[in-house]
């Protein structure tokens, strides 16, 4: 008898795995995947307490999620798919190369697209839901850089024509061009969501998917199955925007969101991980964070070698393979591929006797296989109660040859030569001749070809084209005036900040029978800073889960409410999510055909400064709504020091084209703004929104002057005219925001004091006086022979007796950049430099912006008119207690 005990221990182990595996193998056969994993956990339990310290890990191997007996059949015609994915390769690699042709480096991605086609083209064919027929559609964040795919499809569909194609990345060109990424902005009936900063995209995505929940949670809009979509790249993930905020879309149970990073390895400068596996690592991240992780890696030809590995070699070798390698792989032939990744153990060799080196070196990848694809989006969108995550493993620069393929290069890639261009032809087996093909010419076959037909139909059946941006909303009705009637009297006498004031005119709007309901309050953890904790218990906050708890403050009037139909978005200590959403809330007039009026608070130091990125996107979105900097002014919110006193935010407000952005003093000028802004955004549809700053300083504000709205609307009006006209010495005094009240002081110091007339204006806003300044400059210059423009600051104050004085809580650039339209150069005064925690007279003198700076900057001006000698200004300054040797506060 042949002795078949087991010889040595590896044997053994070997056995005893065997063994376990049968019973496993027995268990699902009889109690299925359910009962496999309840085994699991038991197992696990029972080895930790016996002592056995598993290392944590959140992955699962190196190899596709969905098994192939998992499969579903493919629903659509794979071979003219094929067909049509080709054809939309071809022209958006021919769009590059022409572009370029016709102008040496006007840029544009070849190989971003080439690696994204088969995720995108199945997309179009089978999931990505349009808005024809009142349907509610898909949201789909593009990857930005891959945008000439998605024109090649438009193309295709006929929604972009060839000249446009021609043109792209050249806008001026004769008949129009395309825009180099997704801008709304530029192409507004096209385009919906910028992507092209990166990390942007997927931060908006999750927070617009929760802001879809929340118009359905608030009953603003019916539920359905519409599905945020997001494509981004491996690379991108890098950005700390791009993860930051993923906890909060599984929190959520946001099902309606699907994440699809493409996965080529490589970003631009060479691999995204090339010592490890970027699949691993963002798979672990994500599960780790609560999503549905779907990895589609290895294309239909890898089914049967992974059937043939009973020992696990393969999927152990998969799980090895650093992704520099992998890239490797890519470029280099078969045998080299047998040689280094099969070589690895003889049985792997084995597994692929059979295949030829070509046969090996065309193993599919999943992102680029229809059916891998198609079955992991199935899966993703049938998602239940998690976000989704597919991770499809492409080659970057997928069919560009030999140049591209992989290469670290192929990023940068523009163009092709000759043999480049017949090779892809021939590849993706493009009709056009030899002697045409050097010239790439665009392709689109006939009308009533079976690919174009399967285009419209396919598109039709979901329900028409993405993407498409169609504003149908319509203009707000009703009046809502008497919402801010009350603030044109002042505060008869009581002490308010601005902020106070905003919170009571929000409150009130909100209750507003016309729009009260359409305003999204928006919070990052600071209501009670702003004293807006009475809307918690008025509007509640969202929380899609409503309340499970009983809050602390339960027996207060004021408690912590959350609900379910919640109106305030309390995001918690999150600025970039905040502004998402507020992205999310101000644009959904075209998204949703609803006009939500967000109203977005946060501490003003970190707005413009810490988000300034995603505002500029939203700017492109042509999103609406207020953004209100709270706490602002260097000066005004004292004892908080240098990271917190902000004196820029308006600065940076300036460069944003479309945002109105204010510096309000008094309770009647912020009503007449915000009133203004809601008719200009949503019942004239105006594409801009706003920038006010509020403060935290409380003071007594004045009833509205007659006939000042114009003047607050467009930046500037007479506040307080001097009591004595007829004065010698006269000046006009500019403040704005809080500093206004020390400019009142100082009108009185100079009056009572110095025997000068000063009039007090109040400037609402700098930026829209500099705007208009530029466009009346420009204009006079394109028309010499017309009567020329005068800007608004030039007409009112060309009369205005005296010398020019300005003090705010920010920059003097502000004020300089107005100065060239005034009769006379300006003293400007501001807060250059960094804060400092102290008192707000302290900070003031520190920053020589208090009424003895005014006075001591009106008697200097009219010194160098010689209206006053030196004397009498040298005296000012000791009688003013002002130290002419005090540090400069610009750079100390
Ligand atoms: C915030 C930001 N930084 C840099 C860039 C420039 N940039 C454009 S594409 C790219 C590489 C992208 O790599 P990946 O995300 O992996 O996308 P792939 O092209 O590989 O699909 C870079 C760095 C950008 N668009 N945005
Ligand atoms: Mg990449």
């Amino acid at each position: 008898m042949r002795n078949t005990a087991p010889t040595d221990a590896a044997q053994l182990e070997a056995l005893e795995t065997r063994e376990w595996l049968d019973s496993l193998d027995d268990v699902l056969k009889t109690g299925g995947p359910a009962r496999v994993g309840s085994l699991l956990r038991e197992l696990g339990i029972h080895a930790q307490k016996s002592g056995v310290r598993l290392p944590f890990t959140a992955n699962t191997p190196y190899i596709n999620t969905i098994n192939a007996d998992e499969q579903v059949p493919y629903p659509g015609s794979r071979e003219i798919e094929r067909r049509i994915k080709s054809i939309v390769r071809w022209n958006a690699m021919a769009m590059v190369v022409k572009a370029n042709k016709v102008e040496d480096g006007i840029g544009g991605h070849i190989s971003t697209f080439a690696s994204s086609a088969t995720l995108y083209e199945v997309g179009f064919n089978h999931f990505f839901r349009g808005r024809d027929n009142g349907n509610e559609g898909d949201i789909i964040y593009f990857q930005g850089h891959g945008s000439p795919g998605i024109y090649s499809r438009a193309f295709l569909e006929g929604r972009i024509s060839q000249e446009q194609l021609v043109n792209f990345r050249r806008e001026f060109a004769q008949g129009g061009g395309l825009s180099s990424y997704p801008h709304p902005w530029l192409m507004p009936d096209f385009w919906e969501f910028p992507t092209v900063s990166m990390g942007l995209g997927p931060i908006m995505a999750i927070y617009q998917a929760r802001f879809n929940r929340y118009l359905e949670d608030r009953g603003l809009k019916p539920k359905t199955d519409a599905k945020v979509w997001a494509f981004l790249g491996d690379g991108e993930t890098d950005e700390p925007e791009s993860l930051g905020a993923i906890t909060l879309a599984s929190r959520e149970k946001l099902d309606n969101l699907i994440f699809v990073i493409n996965c080529n390895l490589q970003r631009l400068d060479g691999p995204v991980r090339g010592n490890g596996q970027i699949i691993q690592e963002l798979e672990a991240i994500f599960r780790g964070a609560g999503w549905n992780v779907i990895k589609c890696i290895w294309g239909t030809e890898w089914d049967d070698l992974l059937e043939k590995d009973h020992e696990g070699l393969l999927v152990k070798r998969m799980g090895e393979v650093v992704d520099g390698e992998y890239q490797k792989y890519a470029v280099e032939s078969g045998a080299y591929v047998r040689k280094h990744f099969w070589g690895a153990h003889p049985r792997l060799l084995e597994m692929v006797k059979n295949l030829s080196d070509e046969q090996l070196k065309k193993l599919t990848l999943g992102g680029h296989d229809p059916n891998k694809v198609y079955n992991a989006f199935k899966r993703a969108t049938e998602s239940n109660g998690m976000p989704t995550l597919v991770l499809a493993r492409t080659i970057k620069g997928y069919g560009v040859g030999e140049s591209g393929e992989g290469k670290n290069v192929t990023h940068q890639q523009k163009k092709l030569n000759e043999d480049e261009i017949k090779a892809f032809r021939t590849r993706f087996g493009i009709p056009i001749s030899d002697d045409e093909v050097a010239k790439a010419p665009f392709y689109r076959p006939a009308p009533d070809s079976a690919e174009m037909k399967y285009v419209q139909e396919r598109r039709a059946a979901l329900n028409g084209p993405v993407p498409r941006r169609q504003v149908k909303v319509a203009p707000i009705v009703g009046e809502f005036g008497d919402t801010f009637d009350e603030f044109h009297k002042g505060t008869e006498g009581r002490k308010a900040s601005t902020t106070m004031v905003f919170v009571k005119m929000l409150s009130k709007l909100l209750k507003d029978e016309h729009i009260g309901k359409f305003v999204v309050p928006i919070v990052p953890d600071e209501a009670r800073t702003f004293g807006m904790e009475a809307l918690f218990r008025q509007v509640g906050i969202y929380a899609h889960a409503g309340q499970l708890y009983e809050p602390v403050d339960r027996d207060t009037l004021l408690y912590y409410k959350e609900a379910e139909d919640g109106q305030i978005l309390e995001e918690g200590i999150n600025e970039a999510g905040s502004m998402s959403s507020f992205i999310a809330a101000g644009t959904a007039y075209a998204s949703h055909g609803l006009n939500m009026i967000p109203f977005f608070i946060f501490y003003s130091m970190f707005g413009f400064q810490r988000v300034g990125d995603l505002i500029w996107a939203g700017a492109d979105m042509r999103m609406k709504g207020f953004v209100l900097g709270g706490t602002s002014g260097r000066t005004t919110l004292n004892g908080e020091g240098l990271q917190h006193e902000d004196g820029q935010s308006h600065v940076l407000a300036l460069p944003v084209p479309n945002c109105q952005s204010y510096d309000p003093a008094f309770a009647y000028e912020l009503a007449v703004i915000i009133e203004d802004g809601i008719k200009r955004m949503y019942r004239d549809q105006e594409d801009i929104f706003y920038y006010l700053t509020l403060m935290n300083e409380n003071y007594e504000h004045p009833p509205m002057p007659e006939g000042s709205k114009d003047g607050i609307l467009k930046g500037m009006y007479v506040c307080k005219p001097t009591s004595k006209p007829k004065a010698k010495l006269r000046a006009q005094l500019f403040g704005s925001g809080t500093i206004l009240t020390e400019t009142l002081k100082a009108q009185q110091i100079l009056e009572e004091q110095y025997n000068v007339g000063a009039d007090v204006w109040s400037i609402t806003s700098y930026v829209n006086l500099h705007r208009d300044g530029h466009a009346c400059e420009r204009w006079n210059r394109l028309h010499p022979a017309d009567k020329p423009k005068v800007p608004y600051v030039t007409k009112v104050t060309k009369d205005a007796p005296g010398v020019f004085v300005s003090a705010s809580d920010y920059l003097k650039v502000l004020p300089d950049s107005i100065d060239r339209w005034l009769p006379k150069p300006l003293q400007a005064l501001g807060t250059d430099g960094f804060g400092r925690s102290d008192s707000r007279a302290a900070l003031r003198n520190f920053f020589e912006v208090d009424a003895k700076f005014i006075v001591l900057a009106t008697l200097y001006a009219l010194m160098q008119e010689k209206q006053v000698d030196a004397d009498l200004v040298a005296k000012a300054i000791k009688d003013l207690g002002i130290d002419p040797e005090k540090l400069n506060p610009a750079i100390s």
